[in-house]
């Protein structure tokens, strides 16, 4: 090629090169795989919700659907349901834990890869109904979600290492893959998924295990537009497609379908105009395991009010033990990070992101004309902030506390802090502004440099 056509090429590759870089919540190039916005705020203004991860395998401790094949012999793993019977499962404390924390919505595992149904499902026996207990805990909890004013959402494993017609095996499953059949597995997880829409009521579709090359771009694009159809103000999440390819766990370019992000173990980058959620683990494993190290109220609260920061949601969670009970360290932990909420809530729902990128001492968040400082540490007296350009500060206080002295010049805003952070978690400032924040352009702090990674992982 000569120099002319080299840079008529990049010319004409450059809109492709940009759009492959463009992160996104996913299908705005594809009129069928829009997201329904109203959905989609209401549940960002949320901002936080609990994640659980239950099934036969708590019986051993290890890590659901991981584990099989793998530390927990195959043969073992799928007769495990045989002696599942969680007697002390009661949705009411479940959803009311939920409800302590301050979480708005709730994100179970109703099928993980290990395929086993937790609910009554027609299209397998493998499920609740033939186990010992024969409750069908979806509906106790879609119920119980309902009558606490919970959002109901399930989490659902696209691969499937336990179904015959799914057509990758995991572990030292000896099974051939010549008798499977993806076309007829897809069929199934369809009809699975109609269940939780019609008769579960489920009001976001949580789907994992997209990665394996047995999914495809195009089944992608088909289930989500499926799930839509089935009920348009759903919500999906970017897992559905293969569009979740940045690091950070958001959707790549516009092509992919999915209504939001999904970074999992770390808080995601600063991206207050692309909706996602992290997940993330009270203690180290997805399922219940006997004495798991289980993070502080410190590092709860900051996770919240980072991820908050970044423009995000948080999806914290528990794995429920095998007799049916939280345990109650972890039930504890919930509700002192709810007296936390009950206190500076105003921080955290129904807010978004910025205008301050976060570092490693501070996190912002702001809703109309408020500015919420989040302090993970005490910083230097005065606290200094960059100008908000055309936006007057009219006054700065604690959240629920003592007004703090503020004065702007030379585009700096200094608050005073006499005695330092009144809260060791996370000391909540609000910038009381004379007009609205929103949309307006993130700053950098001066001097240090921009964090959005989990500080403690
Ligand atoms: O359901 C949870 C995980 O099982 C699933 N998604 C969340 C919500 C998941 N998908 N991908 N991964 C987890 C990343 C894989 C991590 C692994 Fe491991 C590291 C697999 C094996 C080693 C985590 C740690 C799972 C088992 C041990």
């Amino acid at each position: 090629m000569n120099r002319r056509a080299i840079v008529l090429f990049l010319i004409l590759a450059l809109p492709l090169i940009l759009a492959a870089q463009q992160l996104g919540g996913g299908g705005e190039a594809y009129p069928r795989l829009k997201t329904n916005k109203e959905s989609l705020e209401k549940w960002q203004d949320m901002r936080f919700g609990l994640f659980i991860h239950w099934g036969p395998v708590t019986l051993r401790g290890t890590e659901i659907g991981w584990s099989r094949g793998v530390q927990v012999p195959v043969a073992d793993y799928d007769s495990l349901y045989q002696e599942f019977n969680p007697v002390l499962f009661d949705a009411r404390e479940w959803v009311a834990a939920a409800k302590a924390a301050g979480m708005k919505y709730l994100v179970i595992t109703s099928k993980h890869h290990d395929g086993f149904s937790l609910w009554d499902s027609q299209q397998t026996d493998y499920d609740i109904m033939s186990t010992p207990f024969r409750r069908d805990v979806l509906k106790e909890l879609s119920e119980e979600c309902a009558r606490q004013g919970v959002l109901f959402c399930t989490y659902y494993s696209i691969l499937d290492w336990h179904h015959p017609f799914y057509t990758t095996r995991h572990g030292d499953d000896p099974r051939p893959v010549k008798a499977a059949d993806m076309p007829l597995y897809i069929d199934f997880l369809k009809k699975q998924v109609a269940e939780l829409v019609r008769k579960y009521k489920t009001r976001l579709l949580w789907f994992d295990g997209q990665w394996e090359d047995s999914w495809t771009h195009r089944n992608g694009m088909d289930l989500y537009a499926y799930c839509r159809s089935l009920d348009d103000s759903l919500l999906i999440n970017n897992r559905v497609d293969k569009g979740r390819r940045d690091e950070r766990g958001l959707t790549v370019a516009s092509q992919y379908a999915g209504d939001f992000g999904t970074p999992e173990q770390e808080i995601g980058a600063f991206h207050p105009d692309i909706p996602w959620e992290s997940c993330i683990t009270l203690c180290r494993q997805w399922a219940w395991k006997p004495n798991d190290t289980m993070k502080s109220l410190k590092e709860c609260i900051q996770t919240l009010a980072r991820t908050a920061g970044g423009g995000g949601n948080l999806l914290l969670n528990v794995g429920p033990m095998p007799d049916g009970r939280v345990e109650r360290r972890q039930v504890d932990r919930l509700g002192e990070i709810g007296r936390w909420l009950g206190k500076y809530g105003e921080s955290i729902y129904g807010t978004r992101g910025g205008p301050f990128k976060p570092t490693e001492g501070l996190a912002s968040t702001h809703k109309g004309r408020r500015v919420f400082i989040h302090l993970f540490k005490r910083p230097a007296d005065p606290l200094i902030l960059p100008e908000i350009k055309g936006r007057r500060v009219l006054a700065a206080a604690l959240l629920g506390g003592q007004k703090l002295a503020v004065d702007t010049a030379a585009g700096q805003i200094r608050v005073r802090l006499p005695g330092g952070p009144a809260d060791e978690n996370d000391a909540v400032i609000v910038l009381e502004m004379d007009g609205t924040v929103e949309g307006l352009e993130s700053l950098e702090l001066p001097g240090r440099a921009a964090v959005n990674a989990s500080p403690a992982r």
